[in-house]
């Protein structure tokens, strides 16, 4: 089983700013993070980022015939982003959104994904373990999908 980790604009900023919004561990923290949770279920992983619309788009839509299964934080083309929502609707992965921060107790305009919209689930709010439980609910979705 492969599992595709995408990351959007500014994420591999991470751990530089804003600490009290994001925490404290960089970009390389957050690899390690997915790239555990993978290992744990013998799952095969790539942890990818872009800050441009258009390769996240392609990236996505590279997943098509190659991986089970998509983990997404699309950071803030996350709110704006149709073109991101019509690749998850195209290659019709299994797709996890995850945020780091809880995005519904931010601003306004962060209480909006369009990426979402093409999820099963979401997770927002509980740091990089996040992803950890995304690839988990990602993966035992896959599994229960192949025992039907
Ligand atoms: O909480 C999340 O994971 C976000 O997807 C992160 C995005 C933000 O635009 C979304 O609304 C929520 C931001 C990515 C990282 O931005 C940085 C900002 C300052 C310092 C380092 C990274």
């Amino acid at each position: 089983m492969k599992i595709l980790v995408i990351n959007g604009p500014n994420l591999n900023m991470l751990g530089v700013r804003e600490p009290d919004i994001y925490g404290r561990e960089d970009y390389s923290a957050l690899c390690a993070v997915a790239e555990r949770a993978c290992a744990a279920r013998g799952a095969e992983c790539e942890v990818w980022q872009s800050n441009h619309e258009g390769d996240i788009v392609d990236k996505i839509q590279s997943a098509y015939g190659t991986a089970d299964g998509i983990v997404i934080n699309p950071a803030a083309y996350t709110h704006t982003s149709v073109a991101i929502l019509d690749a998850l609707k195209a290659v019709a992965l299994p797709a996890v959104e995850i945020h780091i921060s809880d995005v519904n107790a931010r601003e306004p305009f962060r209480q909006l994904s369009y990426a979402g919209m093409a999820c099963i689930k979401t997770f927002a709010g509980f740091g990089l373990d996040g992803y950890r439980l995304a690839v988990d609910y990602l993966i035992d979705y896959i599994k229960e999908s192949e025992e039907k």
